[in-house]
């Protein structure tokens, strides 16, 4: 058994005794492996700052946890019904989004979840790189099998958007904004990127990959210098360190019911709950789009996520795409 694989098979021994001890041969016989390659994976689960006590005639007891992404424990209890049913995590790797792809393309089961600790090409919209650094951020993409169209796609972004949202609300207590089309915001700055990807034909998709990046505990020094909009994280919003693990579990919850609500009731109840994030209902902004720059006041968005527009001559503007300012 490989390494991880093992470090994962005895935490969810450890859970499964709820703070018990548990002895060196009883998790020697449920793995399948040696008493000295117990001894030697819970010392490897004490460098990554697991708490671990023994006692020499009780064995092992699980008494800390720390803030490593491990899929025995993003997966404790989550009680979602589909996100997070099965959690791939990475060290390292390109970008979590290229990885949900291949498993998509493999035929893996919709609520898939890839992490990674770092991504060394982390991808923006339009092939912008997203910065990735190691340990301090959330980079996560889940793959779904909505059967929709491809054209209503773009739906998902919006969901996509309100359970950051919510996260950050329910973890910090801060009030997120979130920006068309795709932004979560604190106080203007970024604090979260979405990207969305889907493979599909006309008359159905295949499958979506859902990319999520959330800033938590970077420091100023992490920001690359040329970002397009100010940016900013949640240890530096609220000062305090954000634990990775409770931040997940709290997203994959929120993206689990409100998918959920999304397949029952369709995007009318997303729009609603994305429209009390949205800052800028009923403000007049500008934006460049198809060429054209167009200023009106944004009435709302459309079912296919356009944001409206009521230009000043009173006809309304479906914007598709472009970056948005408030004026
Ligand atoms: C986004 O693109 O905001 C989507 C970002 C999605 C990242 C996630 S991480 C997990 C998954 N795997 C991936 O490979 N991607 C997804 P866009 O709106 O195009 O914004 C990109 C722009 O944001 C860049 O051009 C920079 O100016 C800025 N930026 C880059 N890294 C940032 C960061 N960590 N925080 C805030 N802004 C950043």
């Amino acid at each position: 058994m490989s390494t991880p694989g093992t470090r994962d098979a005895i935490l969810r021994v450890f859970r499964q005794r709820k703070g018990e001890f548990v002895s060196g041969e009883e998790i020697s016989q449920t793995l399948g492996i040696s008493r000295t390659a117990v001894w030697k994976h819970i010392g490897l689960l004490r460098e990554q700052g697991y708490g671990i006590e023994s006692a020499a005639s009780r064995g092992y007891r699980l008494t800390q946890t720390p803030d490593t992404l491990i899929p025995a424990e993003i997966q404790a209890n989550l009680e979602t019904s589909c996100i997070g049913r099965e959690v791939v995590l990475l060290e390292e790797t390109d970008s979590t989004n290229r990885v949900a792809h291949e498993y998509g393309k493999a035929g893996a089961e919709e609520g898939l979840v890839i992490i990674a600790d770092q991504q060394t090409a982390g991808k923006g919209r339009l092939g912008r790189p997203w910065a990735s650094p190691y340990g301090v951020n959330l980079y996560t993409s889940i793959l779904l099998r909505p059967s929709i169209l491809p054209r209503w796609a773009t739906q998902l972004t919006f969901l996509s958007s309100v359970a950051v949202a919510r996260a950050i609300n329910d973890l910090c207590g801060l009030n997120p904004q979130v920006k068309w089309p795709n932004d979560v915001l604190i106080d203007g700055k970024k604090v979260a990127g979405i990207l969305n990807e889907i493979d599909a034909e006309m008359e159905g998709i295949h499958y979506m990959v859902m990319g999520i990046g959330v800033n938590l505990n970077m420091t100023k020094s992490q920001f690359p210098d040329n970002l397009r909009y100010p940016a900013t994280s949640l240890a530096l919003e609220t000062g305090r360190e954000i634990s990775r693990l409770a931040f997940a579990r709290i997203l994959y919850r929120e993206l689990d019911a409100l998918y959920n609500t999304y397949l029952q009731e369709g995007f009318k109840p997303i729009a609603a709950a994305w429209s009390r994030f949205f800052a800028w209902q009923g403000k007049v902004v500008e934006v460049d789009f198809q060429d054209r720059r167009l200023q009106g006041t944004v009435t709302g968005i459309d079912t296919d996520g356009a944001l409206l527009l009521r230009l000043d001559s009173g006809a309304t503007e479906r914007v598709l795409a472009g970056d948005v300012r408030p004026l």
